[in-house]
């Protein structure tokens, strides 16, 4: 499986705000979906009569039956009052009122929530969580201790100048060691990087010379491949084309709000077709159809007349097909 993203950027202050909220302790150990309800995997260090859970819509109590066990499964039955958990996107929290009567033990944002730490989970994957970060996990491990197995994805992204042009020796920092030293991926002469790692919230701090630091993130997905593409805001200089043969294409700004930018590069003169295409794959608009040189070319687009939504950009030559998606939100 193989998903095409674009590289919106996301301004945080750190390459790796994972479990960045106030909690007390950590509880939440495993969450899934499947067609009868949720299962939580927690790891209490009490018996839970007196705790509570709470979501975006939901209050329940536990039944003062269940039992203490590590790696303890929890499901509705073990709840005195009804508890939705939206499979989309959700805050969930564990409170312990006689402890900390503010504050959550423990929390997790997941989904579709502003400030998520992670996608939901597709049928059959979980929310795992390791020490300091969550992550989807392909092969849930409801009831035993969470593992890496079918946990790990990869990045395959390219890093550009606002033109366009790739750029090589770029440190990606996607984390520190335990020592506080970055861990970086770096471009190579084709301005392209991998990142293998495990299936979350990765965030990226994008840093060339001479250019200012770009902070982004992407979801990273079990077993999966995604590919991005980063502008930095910056350019290299404007030496003649001499570029790879091979074709890229990039959207800036991306979100917008009226109109956007895609650049894009041709090894070699060729027919062209640039259009953009609606969620559903219908026909948006045509914005250059003809033949163009080899090296950089940008096309603008004007949506002010458009709906707020996701587009794709498909570029066409005889050689290649490349889209790329953009978000369109005013
Ligand atoms: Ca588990």
């Amino acid at each position: 499986m193989r998903l095409v993203i674009c590289g919106a950027a996301v301004l945080l202050g750190a390459v790796g705000p994972t479990v960045a909220n106030p909690v007390v302790e950590q509880v939440f150990s495993e969450l899934t979906f499947d067609v009868i309800g949720w299962r939580l995997e927690m790891t209490p260090w009490e018996e839970l009569s007196t705790w509570f859970l709470t979501t975006m819509s939901d209050t329940a109590e536990f039944r003062p039956d269940v039992p203490l066990e590590d790696y303890l499964v929890v499901t509705q039955d073990d709840l005195l009052r009804p508890l939705r958990i939206d499979p989309q996107g959700d805050t969930l929290r564990i409170w312990k009122p006689e402890w900390f009567p503010n504050l959550p033990v423990d929390e997790l944002i997941f989904g579709t929530v502003e400030g998520a730490f992670i996608a939901s989970p597709p049928p059959g994957y979980s929310i795992s969580t390791s020490l300091t970060f969550y992550y989807l996990d392909a092969s849930p491990t409801m009831g035993a201790p969470n593992d890496s197995l079918n946990a790990m994805g990869d990045i395959h992204g390219i890093v550009t100048d606002s033109l366009g042009t790739p750029m090589e020796g770029v440190r990606v920092v996607y984390g520190n060691d335990i020592m506080g030293n970055p861990i970086f991926a770096m471009t190579d002469e084709t301005g392209e990087f991998r990142i293998h790692n495990y299936a979350r919230l990765q965030y990226m701090s994008v840093q060339a010379e001479e250019c200012p630091i770009e902070l982004t993130s992407v979801q990273i997905w079990p077993d999966t491949t995604v590919e991005m593409s980063i502008a930095l805001d910056c350019e290299m200089g404007a030496e003649p084309w001499e570029g790879p043969a091979y074709h890229l294409l990039a959207t800036k700004p991306n979100p917008f709000a009226s109109g956007t930018s895609f650049l894009y590069a041709l090894p070699t003169p060729a027919d062209v077709r640039v259009a953009v295409y609606d969620a559903r794959g219908a026909l948006v608009k045509i914005l250059f159809e003809g033949r163009q040189s080899a090296g950089r070319h940008t096309v603008t687009w004007d949506a002010s007349d458009i709906p707020s939504g996701t587009y794709v950009c498909r570029l066409t030559t005889p050689r290649a097909v490349l889209t790329t998606r953009c978000i369109l939100a005013r």
